[in-house]
């Protein structure tokens, strides 16, 4: 294995800020109109259609819950040098009493207060209790996993990680499976130019084994849904990649815009993927990692989210060649962003 370029460790992590904070600003919206949209972005931008030339910016985008929690994920990791649950944990509920009006899920809110108890001695009870005891499938193991696959450059401990890492909040197979389809994005992503083609086939060779164990058939079952339900949206966005142009609404039945993993994580692959070409309604002027970001947020719904997980996929791929300074120069904590990710560059190759 090779140390890949440092650039890719930080268009990961200023990637995922972007898509949070761009993404926050349309969280819930049903239906986010593109020119809308493209106007928002023409206002981070300095010249006559944003701010006055040279003055300063009007204001910085806040991040949300997805960005505190996946910083808390990458301090734990550079701290501890490894995965390590019980300091990982503590950082999650620690930040929250800290910032509790950061958007979070309503559910994992109870996770926090019972982890803050000092009666909690395994971290993972109160994650197992949640949904009268099913566990949370929703999309917040996902959102902030990407530090797992800027540490770990080994396949198995890149799903284990991501797994254990999930399970802090979410032990329903549908919500930690997300995480582990979000970390191998990622970490495919960190290698390098691979085709889209080959990209998707190793994604849905890797998640036909991950979703065949016993929990993760049962706790689909129990939700209604078919035999790896993961694998076969995969297996959509193939369908997808291979037409010309693919209305919103297929997008929306199919993959979703939603708060559950199942419903966005694919999602944010089929948009990094697809902003490999060009976007008829896009202008021509942004490029992938942009386009990716945008479509995402046009999709409406958790767009926070969304755009989080492609943002990181593509910044990854991309490298921070791809991220625009009036873009990140709007965000929340870039600077701070960029240097945690040197560290990471550091320490996933010194590992290696
Ligand atoms: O998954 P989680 O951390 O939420 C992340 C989302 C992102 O969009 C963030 O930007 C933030 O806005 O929230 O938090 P959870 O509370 O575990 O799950 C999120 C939501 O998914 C819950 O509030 C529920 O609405 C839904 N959900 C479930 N609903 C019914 N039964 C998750 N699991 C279940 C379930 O088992
Ligand atoms: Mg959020
Ligand atoms: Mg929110
Ligand atoms: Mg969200």
């Amino acid at each position: 294995r090779r140390c890949p370029g440092r650039g890719r460790f930080r268009g990961c992590l200023v990637g995922a800020l972007l898509g949070d904070c761009l993404g926050a600003a349309f969280e819930g919206e049903s239906a986010v109109k593109l020119p809308d949209l493209l106007r928002f972005l023409r206002g981070l931008e300095p010249g006559p259609s944003g701010g006055e030339p040279g003055s300063a910016r009007r204001e910085t985008l806040s991040y949300t819950d997805d960005t505190a929690m996946s910083r808390s994920v990458v301090q734990s990791l550079l701290a501890k040098q490894e995965f390590d649950e019980v300091d990982m944990a503590r950082r999650f509920a620690e930040e929250y009493k800290k910032e509790p009006n950061r958007g979070y899920g309503m559910g994992v809110i109870t996770v926090f207060k019972k982890l803050l108890s000092p009666k909690c001695s395994d971290v993972f009870e109160p994650a197992r209790a949640q949904f009268s005891g099913k566990g949370s499938y929703g999309n917040g193991g996902a959102m902030r996993v990407a530090g797992i696959s800027l540490v770990y450059s080994d396949i198995q401990d890149v799903k284990k990680f991501a797994k254990l890492s999930a399970e802090l909040t979410h032990s329903n197979s549908l919500g930690y499976n997300g995480a582990i389809l979000q970390a191998l994005a990622v970490h495919l992503a960190l290698q390098g130019e691979l085709s889209r083609e080959s990209f998707l086939e190793q994604l849905i060779g890797h998640m036909e084994d991950v979703e065949a164990d016993d929990k993760s058939l049962a706790d689909a079952r129990a939700l209604g849904f078919e035999d790896l339900p993961f694998s076969r949206r995969l297996k959509k966005i193939k369908e997808f990649l291979e037409l010309s142009t693919v209305p919103k609404s297929d997008v929306l039945f199919e993959l979703g815009n939603g708060v559950a993993a199942l419903r966005s994580v694919p999602t944010a692959i089929y948009s990094f993927l697809r902003s490999m070409g060009s976007d008829p309604d896009i202008p021509d002027h942004y490029n992938n990692l942009q386009r990716a970001i945008i479509y995402c947020i046009s999709l409406g719904g958790d767009t926070d989210t969304i755009a989080t997980m492609a943002g990181a996929i593509a910044g990854a791929y991309y490298g921070e060649e791809q991220v625009p300074a009036s873009w990140e120069q709007s965000c929340e904590a870039f600077q701070e962003t960029e240097k945690v990710a040197n560290s990471l560059y550091e320490l996933y190759c010194q590992r290696l």
